[in-house]
């Protein structure tokens, strides 16, 4: 019994569950890059599924030089990008990321985007803790 007690601890330490357990992250894609550009946008839908509040403070990746949260705003009648330095997700709530909404800004792509690949990407929160998802390269629309 014993035994079998530290395996269960084992496979619960191994499961994406132990690195999500307050956060779940689904839907994380990104856009395919546009020829002669070296910035890019990725999307994802996080839901708080812990018992406190979550704040995201940013994002990395190893398929860029930088990366940021962002959000669209309108400013004037016209649509801008802004970096969003804190996102608090209330316990119980979905924030989803899409085109025109918050997406994950990544400056200095070092190999354009293609249709299918897969790309790491990590997501930072205020208490330090970091959660990796692949993201799937996807066409513009
Ligand atoms: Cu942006």
């Amino acid at each position: 019994m014993k035994r079998f007690g530290w395996i269960a601890a084992m496979l619960w330490l191994a499961s994406p569950w132990a690195l999500a357990a307050d956060v779940e992250i689904s839907n994380a894609w990104i856009k395919e890059s546009i020829p002669g550009t070296e910035n890019g946008a990725g999307y994802l839908t996080l839901t708080n599924v812990g018992t406190t509040a979550i704040t995201l403070t940013g994002a990395a990746t190893e398929a860029a030089r930088a990366a940021e949260i962002h959000e669209h705003v309108m400013n004037d009648g016209m649509m801008r990008m802004r970096r969003v330095p804190e996102l608090m997700i209330d316990v119980g709530e979905t924030v989803i990321f899409r085109p025109g909404s918050f997406h994950v800004m990544m400056f200095g792509v070092k190999e354009p985007f293609q249709v299918g690949q897969e790309i790491g990407l990590e997501l930072i929160f205020s208490d330090g803790d970091r959660k990796a998802v692949t993201a799937e390269v996807r066409a513009i629309e």
